[in-house]
This record gives C-alpha cells, sequence and structure tokens, in this order.
C-alpha cells in the first residue's frame, strides 16, 4: 500500500490524498460503506459501483468467521473473488464486534473468549487468530485486535485496557509479518489508537501506535456516546501525534457533520452503519438536509428524492414513491433508501476532496453543513 498526500488545507488540517493498493486507488478523504458480512446491506456489487461509487467497502472478521466460515471464503480464493466486489476491502478485526457482545464474552490477556450470536458455539479469539483469519479472508487493509472501552469508562480500566491493546498490537505485528497473503496480492495491518476520554491517555496511545510504523493508522474507542465535543477533542489531538504522511481511519463515525468535523482535524477515512441502518428505517440524507420519509408530509410529494446528487435512485424516484415503500416495509425501499443515503456519503466526501483541493474547504465546510444538518 502507499499513501500520497497531495494537498494540506491552508484554513484547517484538512488533508487530501491517494491510497493505492493492489485492488485499486482510493482518493481521500473517503468514506467506506459497511459490508458487514461480505455484503452492503440490500446494495448489489454493480449498484456499489455504479451509483454509490464506492472505493473502498468494510467486512467483519467477527460475522464473516462464523458465516459462511473460512473454508468458504478460502475455497472460493478470498473475499473479493467470494463476493465480487474487486475494489479495495478492509476488515475489521473483531475487536468492536467481541465488545458489543457484552455478557457473552470474557476478556483476558491470552485474548477473548466468546460466544456465538447465531447458534451459541464457543470461540476463542486471540491477536494471532484474528491475523490469521483476515489473512485468510483477503482484505486489503486488515486491522489489529483491539478492545474498544465503553463510554463512560474508569480511568483505571481504560488504562490497563490500553496497555492491553497495546500488547496486543505487538503480537498482531509479529503474527502478521511472519505470515504472507494467500492470494497473491499485498495486504497491510492498521494498529488502533484507544484511550477512552483520558487526553493523557490517548496521547500516549497514539505515540506508541506511532512508533510501530506501520502504513496507516486509525483511532478506535471513540462514537461510544460520549458527546461530539470530546470526540472532537480526542480526535484532534490523536490526530496530531500521528504521522502526517500515513492515512489515518477513524473508526465508526458517523454522522455527515461528524465526518466534515473530523476531515478538518485531519482524518482521511471513516466508516458507519447509519447511512445503510439509518436508511431502512426511512431516514434520508438529501443536500436539503434529513428527511424521515415515513412522515405524512411526503405521501403526495412527488418531487425526486434529490434533485441535486443526479444519481439514478435520486432523480428515477419520488419521494411519496420511496415513502411508499418503506411505509410498507417493501425491500425495494430500502434498497433505494440505502443506495441514496451511501450515495449521499460518498458525494459529500468527494465535495469535501474537490474543496481542500480548490483552498476553500473552510468556507464551504460552513456553508453546507447548517444546510445537512437541518431537518426537513
Ligand atoms: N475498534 C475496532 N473497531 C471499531 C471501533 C474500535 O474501537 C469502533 C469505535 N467507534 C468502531 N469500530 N476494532
Amino acid at each position: 500500500m502507499d499513501f500520497k498526500l497531495e494537498v494540506t488545507d491552508a484554513k484547517s488540517k484538512a488533508r487530501a490524498g491517494v491510497i493505492t493498493t493492489d485492488h485499486g486507488q482510493i482518493e481521500t478523504p473517503i468514506f467506506m460503506p459497511v459490508g458487514t458480512a461480505g455484503t452492503v446491506k440490500t446494495v448489489h456489487q454493480r449498484e456499489l459501483n455504479e451509483d454509490v461509487k464506492a472505493q473502498i467497502i468494510l467486512g467483519n472478521t467477527y460475522h464473516l468467521y462464523l458465516r459462511p466460515g473460512l473454508d468458504v471464503i478460502e475455497a472460493a480464493g478470498g473475499l473479493h473473488k467470494f463476493n465480487g466486489f474487486e475494489k479495495p476491502m478492509l476488515t475489521d478485526s473483531g475487536g468492536y464486534q467481541v465488545y458489543s457482545l457484552k455478557h457473552r464474552r470474557k476478556i483476558t490477556e491470552e485474548g477473548v473468549k466468546f460466544q456465538s450470536h447465531i447458534d451459541g458455539s464457543r470461540h476463542n479469539f486471540t491477536p494471532e487468530v484474528v491475523m490469521d483469519i483476515q489473512r485468510t479472508i483477503g482484505a486489503d487493509i486488515i486491522m489489529a485486535f483491539d478492545e474498544c472501552t465503553p463510554y463512560p469508562c474508569d480511568r483505571k480500566y481504560a488504562r490497563e485496557s490500553m496497555e492491553m491493546t497495546h500488547r496486543w498490537l505487538k503480537r498482531c505485528c509479529d503474527r502478521f509479518d511472519q505470515t504472507e497473503s494467500k492470494y497473491g496480492y499485498s495486504q497491510t495491518l492498521f494498529p488502533i489508537v484507544q484511550g477512552s476520554t483520558y487526553h493523557d491517555l490517548r496521547e500516549k496511545s497514539a505515540e506508541t501506535i506511532a512508533s510501530f510504523g506501520r502504513e496507516g493508522n486509525a483511532i478506535g474507542g471513540l462514537s461510544v456516546g460520549e458527546p461530539a465535543e470530546m470526540m472532537y477533542e480526542s480526535t484532534d489531538l490523536v490526530c496530531s501525534i500521528l504521522p502526517a504522511d500515513k492515512p489515518r481511519y477513524l473508526m465508526g463515525v458517523g454522522t455527515p457533520e461528524n465526518i466534515l468535523e473530523c476531515i478538518a482535524l485531519g482524518v482521511d477515512m471513516f466508516d458507519c452503519v447509519m447511512p445503510t441502518r439509518n436508511a431502512r428505517h426511512g431516514l434520508i440524507y438529501t443536500s436539503e438536509g434529513i428527511i424521515n420519509i415515513k412522515n405524512k408530509k411526503w405521501e403526495k410529494d412527488f418531487s425526486p428524492l434529490d434533485p441535486n446528487l443526479g444519481g439514478y435512485v435520486d432523480t428515477a424516484y419520488s419521494k411519496a414513491y420511496v415513502r411508499h415503500l418503506v411505509h410498507s416495509s417493501e425491500a425495494l425501499g430500502a434498497q433505494i433508501a440505502s443506495i441514496h443515503n451511501l450515495a449521499f456519503y460518498l458525494w459529500l466526501v468527494g465535495e469535501a476532496r474537490a474543496h481542500i483541493k480548490a483552498g476553500d474547504f473552510s468556507t464551504w465546510k460552513n456553508l453546507i453543513l447548517p444546510k445537512i444538518s437541518s431537518r426537513l
């Protein structure tokens, strides 16, 4: 993997760059649609390419390991061959998914023992196991095994957990460096900064993670219930320490507003289930503001979903029709809304990138934020 920093904004810390992987290039800042089980829910691969204009998608180690299982993915020749998405992919390590299991897991120095949410079967994830699994899945970018601390989190727990995440990182790097890609293209490992909302811990973690000298770095443990201001403070602090010549990935963030604010702090990559999950519940992000398509207000509004975006679903379908579909729990409603919301997120980061390059990012951000955050 290679990262070329093209422009750094003069008035903020926003950056534009290009990541090159063996499956193609990613223009940053970028949003990565979440494809937990090897599929971006309700969106097929041609739509991801042509309508959403996705440049990279995310998969989850935990889910893919449980279903379909590694034997199937390996027999297919890796996840790209299995799901037919030939552009870059990234897999999360399971650190966050296992954390979400709460009552069905036990964390020790060795790793995490957990029970499957599908059938209750017992499994053991260690840093080594998680590296081996991600070698078999075969994503271009793979994540270190970490513990995502909850919010709030007492200081002692946050410090001990962060130190364990650092020891796990050493084990991840050792295993990763001793093994090879299974499918002939290269993979790269991103470590993850933790440290909850404690500034000194965040600082320590960012310094430790940076000292490993990997090709990119991630920020975890944020957007877990803390106020947005706290998330911005931690992100700002961590970005000031992580090396400028490597991509920075803020995990699981966020709203369109969160994304623009964190681009301004120097983040290059984002992922979040929000655009797809919210789409399935009828929340539509548009260039004019946020719509709850289930509201009666849209019942006879035959205007296009979003006239300014210009994508197929934005002009082909009216608000009234999408309202009817979502209201009736029709699969097509979830599909149109998901494609639209993802296209909106990709449009937003694309615009951010264009304005960083044009030198007016901050002015543009301040103009567009009130508009896209308003409720219609
Ligand atoms: N760690 C991992 N994945 C994540 C997170 C984390 O802290 C988050 C936190 N927002 C989202 N996804 N491994």
